[in-house]
């Protein structure tokens, strides 16, 4: 059988975000977003660490360019640090032009370099300002007009040199991880053991609805009046894992697969596409899921230029019996690494939650593509951690076979999704340039293609897997 390809325009590169890898937190007028006060607050980050420092990437952008340069990538996805461009947030608080104008410089020096920026407005890092005012996303009437025109003033400094502009990154995590577990910024949950604040059985769903009508008014400005004169395209990303019934000879397991990825992408993608929430989301959450007016509808219903995909791994479904608990988000289901055969969804990995599985990521391509009538997509995130990658010595850490593997797998999977299935993906960006700050995992955990030392001034090493993506995609990528 010939060999999958992918096509010969296919967009490949590398991604990070601003407050993973940037630090310099006060240079320039930048001021604190919700990231660097939830790492002040005791307990919350495993090292103690924050973004403070980080990769030092504020402050290098020229090394990061020649590090692309030398990987051989296309593309380039960063996200913009909100609070260094608009350091209080809001609609009528002043811009900063040294924040705005260092994104400017750093895109044009990535075109110099002929590297295609991929620019996500909100990776997490609210300013914390909008927080205290009001709130944050809790707030929709106030923070959708404070994210439009903050979209507003990038997309006038920018749209003339950015193709591909990412709303959110993840609002499921942002919504989840924030609101309900409350294990990211700002914190909130049900569980009183870790924040006094927080109500998980209904946040989740009021800031995603935010996020939502947000990103549907930035797309629509940026549709009526950048898209006309510069062209591009703008999308939102979100996060999506494939799922396998823990029984396969339970209907019960196999209905909860379903209803697992409708919590998961449909909760964000369903309003995109078709303009409402899943009906089990809604049969599940009844008056806790927000309703859509007829004008959000309109502006969130046919709001994606594209698919932005973030992928990383595979799990085991299974229904759990009885009435959901007041703070599920999952569905009423279980994710699992084994099945009811005792077999390993996948290899373990430095992440609790990241278990590789190739094959799973042509499926989710597959499901994807299925249920929104054969979007484009690209993958906005891709790539794994390494269980012990840390503790290893420099020598060994560099040779990350590991991580060439995966990602030898995963390209090949989506080549067979492209060639074999006919799914329209047209982008692939490896999860991460950098090793840097995994939220609250610190810096223990590292998804780099690059090590960085930060003992020793965050110097930056390409590990095998930064040499080895550009063999992949010139085996893969047909030629003219
Ligand atoms: C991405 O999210 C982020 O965009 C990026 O910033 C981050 O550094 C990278 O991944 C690596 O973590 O709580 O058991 O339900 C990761 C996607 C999706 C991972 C949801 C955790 C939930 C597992 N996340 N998933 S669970």
């Amino acid at each position: 059988m010939a060999k999958s390809q992918l096509p010969p325009d296919f967009l490949w590169g590398f991604a990070t975000a601003a407050y993973q890898i940037e630090g310099a937190v006060h240079e320039d007028g930048r001021a604190d977003s919700i990231w660097d006060t939830f790492c002040r607050q005791p307990g919350k980050i495993a090292d103690a660490s924050s973004g403070e420092v980080a990769c030092d990437s504020y402050r290098r952008t020229s090394q990061d360019i020649e590090l692309l340069k030398s990987i051989g990538a296309k593309a380039y996805r960063f996200s913009l640090s909100w609070s260094r461009i608009i350091p209080l947030g809001g609609r009528d608080d002043p811009v900063n032009e040294k924040g705005l104008q260092h994104y400017v410089h750093f895109v044009d020096d990535l075109r110099a370099a002929g590297i295609e920026p991929l620019v996500t407005l909100y990776h997490w890092d609210l300013p914390d300002n909008l927080e205290k005012r009001y709130g944050g996303l809790l707030n929709k009437d106030e923070f959708v007009q404070d994210f439009t025109h903050y979209a507003k003033v990038v997309f006038e400094a920018l749209a003339g040199q950015v193709k591909y502009f990412i709303t959110f990154n993840e609002p499921w995590c942002v919504a989840v991880h924030g609101y309900q577990k409350g294990i990211f910024a700002p914190g909130r949950t049900s569980d009183r053991s870790v924040n006094p604040e927080g109500d998980g059985s209904r946040e989740p769903w009021i800031v995603a609805h935010s996020m939502l009508v947000a990103h549907g008014h930035a797309v629509k400005l940026f549709r009526d009046e950048f898209k006309p004169k510069h062209g591009g395209r703008i999308a939102i990303t979100l996060n999506g894992d494939w799922g396998e019934p823990w029984d396969k000879n339970d209907p019960k397991d196999v209905a909860a697969v379903q209803r697992k990825q409708e919590f998961f992408i449909g909760w964000h993608g369903d309003p995109i596409y078709f303009g409402d929430y899943p009906a089990s989301m809604r049969e599940q959450l009844q008056d806790r899921l927000p309703e859509f007016t007829e004008e959000e509808r309109a502006i969130v219903k046919g709001s994606n230029d594209f698919y932005g995909m973030n992928h990383y791994c595979a799990d085991y479904v299974r229904h759990i019996e009885g009435v959901p608990a007041a703070d599920d988000v999952t569905g009423n289901t279980e994710l699992l690494k084994v099945n009811k055969e005792g077999e390993r969804i996948g290899p373990e990995t430095q992440s609790s939650w990241l278990t590789p599985n190739p094959l799973g990521f042509r499926k989710l391509l597959n499901w994807i593509s299925n249920r929104y009538d054969h979007p484009t997509i690209y993958v906005t995130e891709n790539g794994t951690s390494l269980k012990g990658e840390n503790d290893l010595p420099i020598d060994q850490l560099l040779e990350d076979d590991f991580r060439v593997q995966f990602f030898e797998d995963y390209i090949g999977a989506m080549a067979d999704a492209y060639t074999l299935d006919k799914i329209d993906v047209q982008g692939y960006m490896a999860w991460s340039l950098l090793d840097n700050f995994e939220w609250a995992e610190g810096y223990e955990t590292r998804f780099g293609v690059t090590y960085v030392d930060y003992e020793h001034g965050q110097t930056r090493h390409p590990k095998k897997s930064a040499r080895m993506i550009r063999h992949m995609f010139d085996s893969v990528i047909r030629k003219e």
